[in-house]
């Protein structure tokens, strides 16, 4: 067994997810590269790029999105737009095998009916990750927010509700599902680290997450 194994082997999902925090591992295998082509068609409209952020850096990962309002960061804060950044032009809209995937997967969660207006894609490169945050910038922060992996394997961390709280940290891997809400939906959490390599997709190289969201 390699060192990598067994630092899997230590980054198991937890048995008992806090309240309001599903994760789905590999209930999208077999639909990932009907879903990575749908993401393609959208990266080759709206590139992902790494945004500004208020402290004057730039974001680890580069983000995109697709739907009626995208997320979007630079020197005046944390929002979401209806216009691209980059040419003033809407977002692409969110494809329908995303839409029915939602669907598909929340049905057996409280909020079956969650709907998104929105779709923040984030791409992590070799060495990208993302510090524990909370999404509060949805108006209505009794909907959930659900997450796609596709590509490299990575580790997500789930906190508490104030930054310094320990943090349970376990591997995500291309076709797992996790959303986070009701009583989880402001919990920190975030991407610790990617493995660079470790996705099986053809042409993707790199990881993909999806994160749905409802910003109106
Ligand atoms: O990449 C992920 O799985 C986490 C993404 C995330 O936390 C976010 O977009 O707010």
């Amino acid at each position: 067994m390699n060192s990598q194994n067994n630092l899997f082997d230590s980054l198991l999902p937890p048995p008992d997810l806090p309240d309001g925090m599903f994760y789905r591992q590999k209930a999208l295998v077999g639909n990932e590269d009907a879903l990575y082509a749908a993401l393609s068609a959208i990266l080759a409209v709206a590139p992902p790029a790494q945004a500004r952020t208020r402290g004057g850096g730039l974001t680890s990962a580069a983000i995109t999105n697709c739907g009626h309002f995208g997320w979007w960061s630079d020197a005046k804060g944390y929002r979401y737009q209806a216009r691209r950044p980059d040419n003033g032009k809407p977002w692409p809209p969110i494809p329908n095998i995303f839409f029915d995937t939602v669907e598909r997967v929340m049905s057996d969660t409280p909020w079956p009916d969650f709907k998104p207006d929105s779709c923040l894609i984030n791409f992590y490169g070799a060495g990208a990750k993302m510090g524990l945050h909370q999404d509060r910038d949805e108006k209505d922060l009794s909907q959930p927010i659900l997450t796609i992996c596709l590509g490299d394997d990575a580790i997500f961390m789930v906190g508490g509700f104030s930054r310094t709280d320990k943090a349970t940290s376990f591997v995500v891997s291309s076709g797992d599902v996790l959303i986070m809400g009701g009583a989880s939906r402001m919990r920190f959490h975030g991407i610790r680290k990617v493995y660079s390599g470790t996705g099986s997709l053809e042409n993707l190289s790199g990881r993909y997450s999806l994160t749905f969201r409802k910003a109106f």
